[in-house]
């Protein structure tokens, strides 16, 4: 049995999606009694890791049946669950303390973490970290956001082997997360996201900045300089971050060629890179600015950094037929990561857009897209909403779905126009989550002819 610092004894486990079902196991390993709670009420007969969780003691509570809070004396909640949720409610009215998946991790945490947090190039920064440093004969693992939950972490023989956590954490998982546990973080960026959830740019932006609180007493934290000159203020005036960017006072910055730290030349960009800003030069940075905190030399970050994949479905390269490109960033879920997908196209862009709208308004497109994109064909529930909002100044089409969007963009483009699928939009309107949207439109185009037109 797990030695372990949790008091608790009985807790309400809410959302039993992956991060759910991870704490209930959590729990249940270190005696805890354990109430699961759910919309979908017919999870364990529809899911087999809830089943077993039953079988180990779990008590399944459909989230549609009454339950007296007051009798626990922990409620975890999943990232997904809102605040305004009438149990997290009920509980914060009865002081029950509430806590995260991460923060139940966190709190028995000994390995060196570092986190990420921003609102896009999360993930492709915490796999770049992790690949380097495992290039460098440091065991590391990618946990958190990127899907894989930190409570399994501690319990899992092969993720007990980790040297260094690699933590990639959401503004949702950051909102309850409390614990001093991470060596190094660095926020990559702050732009509109999840506007749905929150009620303003600047609450969004408090979430991503509650990092702060998360650092080990000699922890640092690096902030990109763009997005610290717009939300610095927002920090306590004790905090001095780190900054990384673009002027030669950042601690560490480029010209586009060189990456210098305090001012001294420490390596040149690979070449496909140089000469313009761009958001893989800013991941690049993020990515140099915590391997170097953990004393990775410049020498091993460079070499390790040629052999890097990125990650699906981030302006990845599908197929090019009849000489139209076709380019799959079902990743670009906000109104910024389209316009960086679509600022690093040199010719002419045809856009797929559209899906669970997050609150944002899609104006900023218009300018962004001015000579750069002759097209819009817009699916899912937001496509009404991207038609009021771009129909003015830019041809939007509505398409019933996916695949009638690749045909009629196919259609129209000509030979050297790159076709984009860069929603800027959630995908569970139509897709289980952006992968199985990228995956769809990936087959889709497979299955396209040359000369079909
Ligand atoms: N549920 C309820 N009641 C509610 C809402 C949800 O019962 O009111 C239940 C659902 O029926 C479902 C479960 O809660 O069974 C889903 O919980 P969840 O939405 O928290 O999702 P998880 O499966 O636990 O996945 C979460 C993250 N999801 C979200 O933050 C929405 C995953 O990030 C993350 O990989 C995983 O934990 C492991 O840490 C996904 C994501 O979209 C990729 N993240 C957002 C982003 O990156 O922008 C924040």
């Amino acid at each position: 049995m797990h030695t372990t610092l949790l008091k608790a004894k009985h807790v309400v486990v809410l959302g039993l999606g992956i991060s759910g079902l991870s704490a209930a196991q959590f729990l249940l390993n270190r005696n805890a009694k354990v109430v699961g709670v759910d919309r979908n009420p017919d999870l364990p007969l529809t899911n087999s890791t809830v089943a077993s969780l039953c079988e180990r003691g779990m008590i399944f509570s459909p989230e549609q049946q009454p339950l007296d809070i007051s009798q626990f004396d922990l409620l975890v909640v999943s990232p997904g669950i809102n605040p305004t949720h009438p149990l997290y409610q009920q509980a914060e009215k009865h002081g029950i303390e509430i806590m995260g998946e991460v923060e139940l991790a966190c709190r028995e945490m000994t390995k060196t973490c570092l986190g990420i947090t921003g609102t896009n190039g999360k993930t492709t920064v915490t796999l770049l970290i992790t690949h380097i440093l495992q290039q460098a004969g440091i065991k590391a693992q990618a946990l958190g956001n990127i899907g894989l939950p930190l409570t399994s972490a501690l319990d899992i023989p092969e993720w007990q082997a980790a040297d260094v956590l690699v933590v990639e954490l959401s503004s949702f998982q950051l909102e309850t997360l409390t614990a001093r546990c991470l060596d190094t973080a660095v926020i990559l960026n702050i732009t509109p996201d999840h506007l749905d959830r929150y009620p303003s740019l600047e609450a969004y932006a408090l979430a991503k900045l509650n990092i702060r609180r998360n650092l080990k007493k000699k922890g640092v934290l690096f902030i990109e300089d763009k997005c610290l000159k717009e939300f610095g203020h927002l920090l306590p005036s004790s905090d001095s971050p780190h900054s990384y960017g673009y002027s030669p006072s950042d601690q560490i910055h480029t010209d586009t060629q060189m990456i210098y730290h305090h001012g001294i030349p420490a390596f040149e960009l690979p070449s496909s890179l140089q000469g313009k800003r761009s958001h893989d030069i800013e991941n690049i940075m993020a990515a140099y600015a915590l391997c170097h905190s953990l004393g990775i030399s410049n020498e091993v970050f460079v070499r390790a950094l040629a052999s890097f994949q990125k990650p699906s479905h981030r302006i990845e390269f599908v197929k090019t037929i009849s000489g139209i490109h076709y380019y799959d960033d079902s990743k670009g879920t906000n109104i910024d990561a389209v316009i960086r997908a679509v600022e690093g196209f040199k010719s002419n862009v045809i856009l797929i857009a559209g899906g669970v709208d997050k609150g944002f308004p899609y104006t900023p497109w218009i300018t962004a897209f001015r000579n750069r994109v002759s097209a819009v064909y817009a699916i899912g529930q937001s496509k009404e909403k991207i038609a009021q909002d771009l129909a003015a100044h830019l041809p939007v089409t509505l398409c019933k779905d996916l695949e009638e969007a690749v045909q009629r963009a196919t259609c129209v483009a000509k030979a050297g126009d790159n076709i984009l699928l860069s929603p800027g939009c959630s995908s569970f309107d139509m897709f289980k989550d952006y992968a199985h949207r990228g995956q769809e439109f990936q087959r889709i185009v497979n299955a396209l002819k040359e000369n079909i037109k």
